[in-house]
């Protein structure tokens, strides 16, 4: 059984306020035209469908084009709700979509959703967890949850309610955080890492297909993976391979995984010169200066519309910066992943002290701890 799996697609999202729709389309065809060529027997979509849990009427109109084409091609769709998406709008029709082999979990209600399938080797189960929070598991199974604090005991105690039949070839679709995996700026992640999960949940599945985490990646084993974005969506992810995975499972045992590089309308990257060297014609005219361009420029005087300058030859510059004696641009670039490294307890003590020439007390840490781990918690 062969299987594609995404994630992540963030439909309509801007990047630095350039819209990627028409690159987000761009993809999605490459998407159905492997689906077709390879022959699967189905498409995993492992949440953050959307970017925003109000998406716009382009971005919408996009899933639908995406998920008509492959119900066209009798491709069934096995999708989750991320993070970023709103479960009662990506729920709307489920049942009417069930019809056309588009299967949506949009809300963990107690049960985690289980599609039956089968191949020549035998029954396939499908899990279909949507992305869950503790308060979320204490909600709907009370008494039995109180206890639940972590994500870890949330997601641990939401899969042990599976009864997995271990002689099946066993695949679970979620969206979450695994602890060891490699992370990116696009991303939206919990305060302090406490959204992050073991993998050793995801014992007795033979694929797990992730979602959350944009950089494509394995995690523990080769059948836990992250299908990352299919387009990078931060300067962050200029060095990032995007693919398409191709999951194919064999007897019991033997799953196989397979990645088919992406290409964009555009690619994304990064150039760092003296304004003069930037826009001499011999550095660029061999170049795709449609590129989506972060531009570090080393002169010491601003250039005057700069932005605008620049835009003649590159039309997609998105982001302009200068990197000289003035504004020690260098050591701020490199102190930039520093501060995202930080957590906001940490952040918000370093900012106590600078206002208040003395460290923040243990106590009030403490305090601030907790109440930034319960606005996150509670935050849906
Ligand atoms: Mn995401």
């Amino acid at each position: 059984m062969k299987l594609l799996h995404l994630a992540d697609l963030h439909l309509g999202k801007r990047v630095n306020e350039f819209s990627m729709l028409k690159e987000q389309e761009h993809i999605l065809e490459q998407v159905v035209t492997l689906a077709c060529t390879k022959g699967v027997d189905g498409v995993l979509v492992a949440g953050d469908v959307f970017d925003k849990t109000v998406p716009s009427v382009e971005a919408v109109s996009l899933l639908d084009d995406f998920l008509t084409k492959l119900a066209g091609h009798h491709i069934p769709v096995y999708l989750i709700s991320g993070n970023h998406d709103s479960v009662q709008r990506l729920s709307f029709g489920a049942h009417l979509l069930e019809k056309s082999g588009v299967y949506v979990a949009g809300e963990y209600a107690g049960e985690v959703q289980k599609m039956c399938v089968e191949d020549a080797y035998g029954p396939v189960d499908i899990y279909l967890l949507p992305f869950i929070k503790p308060a979320q598991v204490r909600a709907v199974w009370k008494e039995e949850a109180q206890k639940i604090e972590t994500y870890q005991e949330a997601v641990s105690f939401v899969l042990q309610k599976i009864q997995i039949k271990p002689e099946h070839r066993n695949i679970l679709v979620a969206h979450q955080f695994v602890a060891g995996a490699s992370v990116c700026d696009s991303e939206e992640r919990s305060v302090g890492g406490i959204d992050q999960i073991d993998v050793s949940c995801f014992e007795g599945f033979d694929y797990v297909a992730l979602g959350h985490l944009h950089g494509p990646q394995q995690v523990g084993r080769s059948t836990v993976r992250y299908a990352g974005t299919l387009l990078k969506y931060s300067f962050s992810e200029i060095q990032h391979h995007k693919s398409i995975t191709l999951v194919e499972l064999g007897k019991k045992g033997e799953v196989e995984v397979q990645t088919f590089p992406v290409s964009p309308l555009h690619e994304m990257r990064q150039l760092r010169g003296s304004y003069e060297e930037i826009t001499k014609r011999s550095n660029y005219e061999n170049t795709d200066t449609a590129d989506y361009m972060r531009i570090i420029l080393t002169d010491e005087e601003d250039i005057f519309d700069a932005v605008g300058k620049l835009r003649a030859i590159y039309p997609n510059l998105m982001r302009l910066e200068y990197d000289n004696a003035r504004t020690g641009n260098s050591q701020m670039m490199q102190a930039v992943p520093a501060v995202q490294e930080k957590g906001p307890v940490e952040l918000a003590a370093e900012f106590f002290r600078m206002q208040n020439n003395k460290p923040m007390e243990e106590e009030q840490k403490a305090y601030l701890e907790r109440l930034i781990g319960q606005v996150w918690e509670e935050k849906i």
